[in-house]
């Protein structure tokens, strides 16, 4: 059995990642650990450490007391905390990411880390923005995410690591909400349209951008780590998508249950330049051929999941 060791646990991937772990590997074989404790299910249904990932003694003290055979690093500052604050940003990202691959190297385990969407720029190809391209991102958050992308390479290339990554787009989830992203709007539009009948968008309407539902997130992790090592010639990433839409779109498919749901716009300067420089959709075929990538979620039956579990 797998013994997983999960940084940024308490996050909006890592929270239902480490729960989904805990009911296929077991909940003993899935180390959580976040920067603090809170009381959420994945905090208190298992293992649980404090572990700051700029602290690579601690970090790598931890993973050994577990036995840990399986490391994935969630744990990073998003685009729009990122342009914020980069020097803070440079240093999480990139010094978090070098201590966890350092520990999966001394533990010899699999490694995982998302890439994202803002592992391109302005130059990239915007539509079904091919797998090997132009990757010139004009933010923090790129700019540690292509390096990152480099970095994992060079752990598999140089000592054998087994590292793996994909290239998420936005994620829409009801469980825990992101913070600090610049594609949060496609989840807060859900929350408003529920609690308000209104959204105010940050993102203006023909912004296009690659999304998906946190189900088929999980999926991708779990399946990609599970994937035969022999047949990957990516690794480190796979772009992964399942819907490409602007903010008129995903109002236009609230609609369809709210009929009343009124969108308008106060567009914020940053968040809209990040998103500007990102593709409109992805090709995600290597993905497909190598480990069988698939996502069960369009934007309509995502929709009528997030407004039937956010309503209840
Ligand atoms: C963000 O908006 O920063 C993230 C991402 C696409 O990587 N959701």
């Amino acid at each position: 059995m797998k013994k997983i060791f999960i940084t940024g646990a308490l996050g909006q991937i890592g929270s239902e990642l480490t729960m989904k772990l805990r009911n296929i590997y077991g909940t003993d074989n899935v180390i959580a650990t976040d920067i603090r404790k809170n009381d959420s299910e994945a905090a208190q249904s298992g293992p649980f450490e404090v572990v700051d990932v700029t602290d690579t003694k601690t970090m790598i003290e931890t993973a050994r007391k577990y036995e840990a055979d399986t490391i994935i690093h969630m744990a990073a500052l998003l685009s729009a905390t990122a342009e914020k604050n980069p020097v803070f940003a440079w240093n999480l990202n990139m010094g978090g990411l070098m201590n966890a691959l350092e520990t999966a190297r001394e533990l010899k385990a699999q490694f995982f880390t998302p890439s994202s969407i803002g592992a391109f720029g302005p130059s990239t190809p915007k539509d079904q923005t091919p797998q090997d391209t132009i990757q010139r991102p004009t933010t923090m958050y790129g700019v540690n995410k292509v390096a990152g992308e480099l970095l994992a390479d060079y752990y598999y290339h140089k000592f054998g690591v087994d590292t793996r990554g994909l290239r998420f787009p936005g994620l829409i989830s009801y469980v825990t909400p992101p913070g600090g992203g610049t594609t949060d709007y496609a989840v807060e539009i859900y929350y408003e349209a529920i609690k308000n009948g209104r959204y105010t968008s940050y993102i203006n309407k023909g912004t296009y951008m690659d999304m998906m539902y946190m189900p088929d997130a999980l999926n991708a992790i779990i399946d990609l780590m599970e994937a035969d090592s022999s047949k990957l010639i990516h690794r480190n990433s796979f772009n992964v998508t399942a819907m490409s839409f602007d903010p008129e779109e995903i109002a236009a498919e609230i609609r369809k249950s709210i009929p009343s749901f009124e969108i308008s716009y106060d567009v914020d300067p940053v968040r809209q330049q990040i998103a500007d420089s990102w593709p409109n959709s992805i090709d995600a075929t290597a993905a497909k051929e190598e480990w069988g990538f698939k996502a069960e979620f369009d934007l309509k039956k995502m929709t009528i999941d997030m407004l039937e579990k956010l309503n209840k």
